[in-house]
């Protein structure tokens, strides 16, 4: 069996429905604090990853092999809430890790380009370089990286980690990140022609279409142990756009949309981030390769969003 936690979140409502088609509806068990959809087809478990006898119980329950960690807090509700931040991103991941190394569990854990702070270089950043981050949201990922490193050389945990871009996808509502203005947009387009930004038109930011990063996941967690060479988190990108380019591809589809740029707090929090990053190690090890490019994110993002809001 397969335990996804956070499994309503934006990356979990893709994941799941991937690898219930690789596994079978039956291998894959959900966990979520706060199920979103009524109509969830499967197993959902409700609980909170920061309660560790819940866990065991649940790892006693279905015998997980593996776990895809994902619940947690961004950058923005981190923000809002560091204490929480701390104890669900990081006593949620201790947990987990602890389940992993009494049960003998292969861990599949998101850690982010917030890791990046004002001492990282802005293009191209390596693998190894220096990470400062300024947010609570990337301080919890860069202790949650040496966490994850440190279980797999104390205890032998297979643990393995990839820093996420900002990802794009429709099958659940944005949550509450800064890289999230790039789904927004889609609901401002279709609901009014229109969106207020809340970062300026020039700030570059990587990112990712969701289908990509779900596919590079599961390449990672189905990887040879012998190919990864990176225990702490690995590079990972697609593409790297500002607002401005987001909205010309958008005007291909919409000529008149109309964009107000009102930058808020997010401005300074994408600011302290990277704006391309090279992740030759993904491609290296197990042969990450993007399908999406800013175009066919755009369309795909376009259908989707539209064909959700229709259905609601
Ligand atoms: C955020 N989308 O903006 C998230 C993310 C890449 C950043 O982890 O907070």
């Amino acid at each position: 069996k397969i335990l996804v936690t956070g499994a309503c979140g934006l990356v979990g409502s893709d994941l799941v429905l991937a690898l219930k088609a690789k596994y079978g509806e039956n291998t894959i068990v959900c966990m979520d604090c706060h199920p979103a959809d009524q109509h969830f087809e499967g197993v959902m478990e409700v609980g909170d990853v920061c309660d560790v006898a819940y866990l065991r119980t649940l790892q006693k329950k279905y015998d997980f092999g593996q776990i895809y960690h994902l619940a947690g807090l961004l950058s923005v509700g981190g923000e809002k809430n560091p204490d929480r931040a701390w104890r669900v991103n990081l006593l949620g991941l201790k947990n987990i890790l602890d389940i992993a190394r009494d049960y003998q569990c292969r861990v599949f854990w998101p850690s982010s380009i917030a890791v990046y702070g004002e001492t990282t270089p802005k293009a191209l950043v390596p693998q190894h370089a220096s990470f400062e981050p300024t947010t609570m949201y990337g301080v919890t990922k860069v202790a949650g990286e040496l966490l994850c490193q440190y279980y797999f050389h104390k205890y032998g945990v297979d643990v393995r980690s990839i820093r996420y871009p900002g990802l794009n996808g429709y099958k659940a509502a944005p949550g509450d990140g800064t890289t999230e203005y790039a789904i927004h947009i889609f609901y401002g387009l279709i609901k009014e022609n229109r969106y207020e930004c809340f970062l300026k038109p020039d700030t570059r930011l990587p990112m990712m279409y969701m289908d990509d990063a779900i596919r590079g996941t599961i390449q990672l967690m189905e990887a040879p142990a012998e190919n990864i060479t990176i225990r702490t988190s690995y590079n990972f990108t697609a593409i790297s756009f500002t607002p401005a380019e987001l909205v010309a591809e958008i005007r291909k589809i919409s000529p008149d949309f109309e964009i107000i740029y009102n930058p808020d707090d997010r401005q300074k929090i994408a600011e302290s981030w990277a704006q391309t990053i090279d992740d030759s190690k993904a491609r290296e090890d197990w042969g990450w390769q993007e399908e999406y490019d800013l175009p066919k994110m755009t369309m795909a993002l376009y259908k989707g969003v539209k064909e959700r809001l229709e259905n609601v």
